[in-house]
């Protein structure tokens, strides 16, 4: 039975949920995500999908505002413009926007929730997942002092997270990776720059940091500074994984004959899909190059789908795939995620994304439904 994927309708909703604390980055902080998802409708089934941007475009050129325009302006007209035989056919129909591919990986992920509902099958199953577990880690933000940060690492270490990941800017790097570094001697331990360091003004103070044992050092300078990340790589020993630069199969390929970066964090929303963050996993996987799954500060939604992911055999790395708990009072989706024994996060084996949404769990501040027969309702 061939079942061809057109949706009668689809509706976006904007939520706001407070995260349980706020998280800092090299370029701003968070203390509630307003967050896009996308609900599709085909004949009687539901798919979910939540798009990665957030209110304002820090962490990449996209945010909230331009997802929910291109989505009703472009994505989901051409949703709706014909039935797709699969799936994996989305980027493809939607290969005429340029860019914004956080906009159309939310889409997609709502189809392949879909998708997996209709034919009865997890996201797992469909995307060759091989893993019951997933190693999970976490991400620290940039906190106000470093008493406060050992605590909250301390904490996470406690909880039983496999390693930690400690967001750094200049200024607020040494400091704190050479005091997590004394207190905690044998922890996993990674950094994440967010583009917030140039070359090559800043070589000697990253080269430095080889000293602190860490695992990978993620995203030093600007996603579009090849050059720069291949020649800090050939002065530093740690391993760099590159995160906001590879924004395709393109950029990948680019990346890894340059040797601009040994470890590549793979985000779907930054690449446009699960499609295509598969196939970046094929690639690295033949290559021998290590890749682990990032995060977004998702809800339960987002995380379903990345945890599936997480469970295909070259993610062999921790990833930033943390329980529901670590970022909200009270995740959408029920089962919430939970931190299992040695620091894992079971992916789920029911249909689509294996999770249910509550509705009357979320926050909505507005919504709109777009149906295939031209009408639209808020
Ligand atoms: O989802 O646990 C999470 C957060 C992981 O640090 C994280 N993500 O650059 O890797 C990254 C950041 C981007 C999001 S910052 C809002
Ligand atoms: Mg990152």
């Amino acid at each position: 039975m061939t079942v061809h994927i057109a949706p009668e309708a689809v509706e976006l909703l904007l939520i706001r949920l407070p995260l349980v604390e706020p998280f800092e980055t090299s370029f701003g902080r968070t203390d509630v995500r307003e967050i896009l998802l996308v609900r599709v409708l085909q004949d009687g089934c539901e798919g979910w999908g939540e798009c990665v941007t957030d209110h304002a475009p820090l962490y990449s050129s996209e945010c909230n505002g331009t997802a929910r325009y291109v989505m009703e302006t472009f994505l989901i007209p051409a949703l709706f413009g014909g039935p797709l035989r699969r799936v994996s056919d989305w980027p493809r129909r939607v290969a005429f926007v340029k860019g914004h591919p956080m906009a159309k990986a939310a889409l997609e992920m709502a189809l392949w929730d879909l998708y997996g509902q209709m034919v009865g099958r997890s996201l797992r199953d469909l995307w060759g997942g091989t893993k019951d577990l997933v190693p999970a880690g976490v991400s620290v933000g940039i906190h106000p002092d470093v008493p406060s940060l050992l605590r909250t690492v301390e904490r996470y270490r406690a909880e039983g997270y496999q390693r930690v990941k400690l967001k750094i800017k200049p200024g607020r790097d040494h400091e704190v990776l050479a005091a997590v570094r004394r207190a905690f001697p044998d922890a996993l331990l990674t950094a994440d720059a967010n583009a917030a360091y140039r070359w090559p003004r800043d070589r000697a103070v990253l080269v430095s940091m080889d000293a602190y044992r860490l695992q990978m050092l993620e995203q030093p300078f600007p996603p579009d500074d090849w050059l720069g990340h291949a020649r800090l790589q050939r002065a530093l020993q740690t391993p760099i994984c590159l995160d906001e630069s590879v924004t395709s199969l393109a950029t990948l390929r680019l990346a890894l004959r340059l040797r601009a970066g040994q470890v590549i964090n793979i985000k779907p929303g930054r690449v446009g899909g699960y499609t295509v963050a598969r196939r970046i996993h094929d690639v690295c996987r033949r290559r021998g190059v290590p890749v682990w799954c990032g995060g977004m500060l998702e809800t339960g939604i987002g995380r379903a789908a990345n945890v599936a992911l997480a469970s295909l055999p070259g993610f062999v790395l921790p990833n930033d795939l943390s329980a529901s708990r670590r970022y909200w009072v009270e995740d959408i989706v029920e089962p919430p995620f939970e931190l299992q024994p040695g620091g894992y996060l079971a992916v789920p084996t029911g249909p689509g994304l294996g999770v249910r949404v509550v509705r009357t769990r979320l926050p909505v501040q507005w919504s709109q439904t777009y149906r295939r027969d031209g009408e639209i309702r808020k």
